[in-house]
This record gives C-alpha cells, sequence and structure tokens, in this order.
C-alpha cells in the first residue's frame, strides 16, 4: 500500500494524509498495551462536567483533567503509577511526522489518547497547559473518521472543517499554537483497526 503523502497546509497546520499508514497496526497493538496498565477514563473538567471522550496518556507525563483543574502529571491518578513509556514506535513517527511539517529536533514527552465512540466530541479548546509553545504538537489519527474543527485566536472566529481519517497525520504550531479546535460528535461506524472507535494520539512538550 502507498499512502497519499501530498501534504495540506493550512495557517500553522500541516495535514498529512495516510502518514502512520505503514504504522497503524503496530500504533494500535501499542495503545492496547497501554490500556491495559492505564486504562481509558472520561475524566471530569474543572466544572464538574464527565467528558465524553476517554483519555489515557504515555510518556514521562501525562495531561489530565479534575474539579481542580488541567495539568500535566508524572503519575496516574488511577493507578498510582507512572503513565507508561513511551512506546519507540510512537517517538519515531511523532519525529518523523514534525520534521516533514517543518519542525526539527521534536522531542515529546507527553502523548495524550484519546478514544471517541460515536457521539462523542470535543468541544472547541485551546491547548495551553505545556510549558513550551515553540514546540509543534503532531496528532495521529486512528480508525472511525471524525471531523476537526480548526478555528483562529478568538471562540468565535470561523471554524474550518477538516476530515481526519484513520493513518492521518496532523502537524500543528508556530502562529497557530493556540488556535481554537475541536472535534464534532463521531458519526456511527466499525473500522477494521479498531471497531467502533476513533483514537487520537496527540504528541506533546509538555514539561
Ligand atoms: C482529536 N485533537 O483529534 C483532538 N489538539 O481527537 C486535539 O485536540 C488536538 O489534534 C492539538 C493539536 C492537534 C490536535
Ligand atoms: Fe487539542
Amino acid at each position: 500500500m502507498t499512502p497519499d503523502l501530498f501534504p495540506e497546509h493550512f495557517e500553522g497546520l500541516t495535514r498529512l494524509p495516510g502518514f502512520a499508514a505503514g504504522t497503524a497496526m503496530e500504533l494500535w497493538a501499542a495503545v492496547q498495551n497501554i490500556e491495559a496498565a492505564a486504562p481509558f477514563r472520561q475524566m471530569v473538567t474543572p466544572w464538574g462536567k464527565s467528558m465524553s471522550v476517554g483519555m489515557t496518556n504515555c510518556g514521562a507525563a501525562g495531561w489530565i483533567t479534575d474539579r481542580t483543574g488541567y495539568r500535566y502529571t508524572a503519575t496516574d491518578p488511577e493507578t498510582g503509577q507512572t503513565w507508561p513509556a513511551m512506546p519507540e514506535v510512537f517517538l519515531k513517527l511523532a519525529q518523523d511526522a514534525a520534521t516533514h511539517g517543518g519542525f526539527q529536533n521534536f522531542t515529546p514527552d507527553a502523548c495524550l489518547i484519546n478514544r471517541y465512540t460515536p457521539g462523542a466530541r470535543m468541544t472547541l479548546h485551546q491547548d495551553r497547559n505545556e510549558r513550551d509553545f515553540d514546540a509543534p504538537i503532531v496528532s495521529v489519527s486512528l480508525g472511525l473518521p471524525a471531523t476537526f474543527l480548526w478555528g483562529g485566536a478568538a471562540r468565535t472566529d470561523k471554524t474550518n472543517h477538516i476530515l481526519l481519517e484513520n493513518s492521518d497525520v496532523l502537524v500543528w504550531g508556530g502562529p497557530a499554537r493556540l488556535y481554537f479546535h475541536g472535534i464534532l460528535p463521531l458519526k456511527e461506524g466499525d473500522h477494521p483497526l479498531t471497531g467502533r472507535a476513533r483514537i487520537n494520539l496527540t504528541f506533546r512538550k509538555a514539561m
């Protein structure tokens, strides 16, 4: 299989269609290993709402939310253990993608893993809990397709819709690092790799 590697460029955002096609099965197997040690859970926002997306992490730091706020932690509050190590296949893919997106020497220390089942969504938000906004974010989609909303610097800015399919990768940084974005409610479906789910890996330099 030859993925079409024609990048699409938006302001501060590069979409690499099919960039993870060669490693998708290995990535999915690694997600299942991580899940066995650090299960997906629906975290609670500081406003007391349970998120529709299931989340876990791997790497030295993991993103969490609870009633006291959003932050990165070294340990999983559910298990008291450190987050599972970032698999080599994750790290290499993230670094290769960052290079393709124009960011050399990306050294992610955190990977947030999101699991969407039909109906789950992510409302417009900014990623602003990382220490270093010069580093990009690399985002990998596996399984069911989703519509990514890509806005601007203000929450009320008009949003573009970008389709994210299995093995698509986004590299995001520079002027758009703090732009608002989200995911529309996932449509019903059954994917050969992941079943009734979409998985998103977002790699960040958090600490
Ligand atoms: C998702 N992604 O694709 C949610 N954030 O499921 C994000 O929130 C995101 O894809 C920052 C950079 C890339 C992303
Ligand atoms: Fe985000």
